[in-house]
């Protein structure tokens, strides 16, 4: 019985999401205290305090609340800037490692500056070819992500970023 939910589950994404959504729906609703769909600056502070630490930037129009559609707006730049900075980072140490910056890594070359990614290597190295290339590098890191994120519990954050990737 449970597993045949849990593959439901799996197999739509959409729903998951949606479950999701009505959590973060009911502790908006909990939070607007007098029920006009917005939460104030003081709601916020008393019901989503962690959304109330952002309360300015998630504002986007400036008119001193947000509304639901503010707060998703906002998760999803969040989001995005988050997986864009990590990737820049990321690229500054693979040309950094790049010692002969003939655009790859050989396993010297992951060994003097990515020691922990060097033991990794053959994992990494997709094609086997005996050097990494920085597309490896993001798919393996990609698939690391989504491993945790699946171990973290239920998987939510997978499914979320498998349903917003298509
Ligand atoms: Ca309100
Ligand atoms: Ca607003
Ligand atoms: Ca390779």
């Amino acid at each position: 019985m449970r597993s045949g939910i849990l593959v439901v589950l799996v197999l739509l994404p959409g729903l998951a999401t949606a479950a999701d959504g009505s959590r973060a729906a009911a502790q908006f609703r909990r939070a607007d205290a007098d029920s006009n769909g917005a939460l104030s600056r003081a709601e916020a502070e008393r019901g989503m305090p962690a959304l109330a630490r952002h309360f300015d930037r998630i504002d986007a129009d400036g008119d001193g609340s947000i509304t639901p559609f503010e707060i998703r707006a906002w998760r999803k730049t969040r989001r995005a800037a988050r997986g864009a900075e990590a990737r820049t980072r990321f690229d500054e140490y693979f040309r950094k490692a790049d010692a002969d910056g003939d655009g790859s890594l050989s396993r010297e070359e992951a060994a003097q500056s990515l020691p922990r990614l060097a033991k990794k290597f053959d994992r990494i190295d997709a094609n086997g070819d005996g050097r990494l290339s920085i597309e490896e590098l993001h798919d393996w890191l990609a698939a690391r992500r989504s491993a945790r994120a699946s171990r973290a519990g239920s998987g939510r954050a997978a499914l979320r970023e498998g349903a917003s990737a298509k």
